[in-house]
């Protein structure tokens, strides 16, 4: 299986990077299989979100084998789901598809009176996952959506409005390959809530969103900062976390938040109502839990982290927004049966022309 691979690699990379025996050991020898765990975990999760260390340790100490997918979007996610027998234990939804997944079903709650750790989580996060009087996932990481760009070959972007007047950076600039960024950025440009269902907003964002189209070399999520490292592409609309994940390579990428405002998000990690290893998906989410696993998974994400004993240990963690950034950002919500025009106005500025 591809994802085999794809720990195999994380685990040679991991070690390259530490150049530690202890991760070594981690991928030579595991341990024993801890007493009433499951001896398997599928979990799936946004690329690029997770730390170097993280899934190579907690299959050392619990002797579980992790088998780990990686998606790009939200709807990839659901799509997945939505068609039956993932095999999936634990996901990472954004909190406005966490609703859709509950509804049908997908889900189950946790039991955080029995997650040593809950309380190191803020409530500003943990309230937001909250329904029927249960909780449907477990905060993983906060972040933001804005433009990422090389300080050194084009002027700070100060508006949603450069993806349709890049100048000279016509054809080095992308934007995610993600319907709600796309359209919620076009619908922030004019002023607009980035959670509108009104025909007309989304028509005329459609027609922004051709417009910008033209001077995109592509729709690109995670997989574009390569090439803003290289300096292919200039400008990027981008989440901070992949942004600074960036950075780290070159430090001439920056970000911004446009004047217009932009999104806010928290993504949580939720358990299947099907998993096949719940015992195995519970001793996941009281690992990441920990300080030091949750801080691990911030510092190489660079996202913010939802964990208050976490960030205490960072040595450089995401603040928080302050009151007057948050009246900038907005949450996105559930469209409800709106999804369906959103879908369609996605569809249609995906088929336009490039030029
Ligand atoms: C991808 C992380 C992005 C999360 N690296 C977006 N909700």
């Amino acid at each position: 299986m591809t994802s085999r691979r794809r720990f195999i690699r994380s685990c040679a990379a991991g070690v390259l990077a530490a150049g530690g025996s202890r991760l070594l050991a981690s991928c030579a020898e595991r341990r024993p299989l801890l007493p009433g765990l499951e001896s398997e975990l599928n979990i799936y999760n946004w690329s690029d979100y997770i730390g170097v260390e993280t899934i190579a340790n907690f299959e050392f100490e619990t002797g579980v084998r992790v088998t780990y997918d990686t998606y790009e979007s939200n709807e990839e996610l659901a799509a997945k789901l939505l068609a039956g027998a993932s095999g999936y234990d634990l996901c990472v939804p954004s909190g406005y598809i966490l609703p859709v997944l509950r509804e049908a079903g997908l889900l189950q709650p946790l039991d955080t009176a029995a997650l040593e750790g809950w309380s190191n989580l803020g409530e500003t996060f943990t309230e937001r996952v909250e329904a029927e009087g249960k909780t449907w996932g477990m905060p993983w990481q906060w972040g933001m959506t804005g433009i990422a760009y090389r300080r050194d070959l084009v002027p700070a972007p100060v508006s949603w409005e450069v993806f349709q007047q890049p100048g000279d950076a016509s054809g080095r600039i992308t934007m995610l390959d993600d319907g709600r960024e796309v359209i919620g950025a076009m619908l922030k440009l004019r002023g607009h809530s980035l959670n509108a269902t009104d025909l007309a907003l989304l028509a005329a964002a459609a027609r922004d969103a051709i417009i910008a189209k033209k001077h995109l070399a592509a729709f690109v999520s995670a997989p574009v900062k390569g090439q803003l490292v290289a300096g292919d592409i200039v400008m990027s609309q981008l989440w901070n976390g992949d942004t600074r994940q960036a950075q780290a390579e070159n430090p001439a990428i920056d970000f911004v938040l446009p004047r217009e405002g932009s999104l806010i998000y928290t993504d949580y990690m939720a358990m299947l109502a099907t998993a096949p290893h719940p015992a195995a998906a519970r001793a996941f989410l009281a690992y990441v839990l920990r300080p030091d696993v949750a801080a691990g998974i911030s510092e190489a994400t660079g996202y913010g982290s939802p964990n208050r004993a976490a960030i205490e240990r960072m040595r450089d963690p995401v603040p928080f927004p302050t009151e007057a950034q948050l009246a900038m950002l907005e949450y996105q919500t559930d469209l409800g049966p709106a999804a369906q025009l959103w879908d369609r106005t996605w569809t249609e500025i995906r088929a336009a022309a490039a030029n």
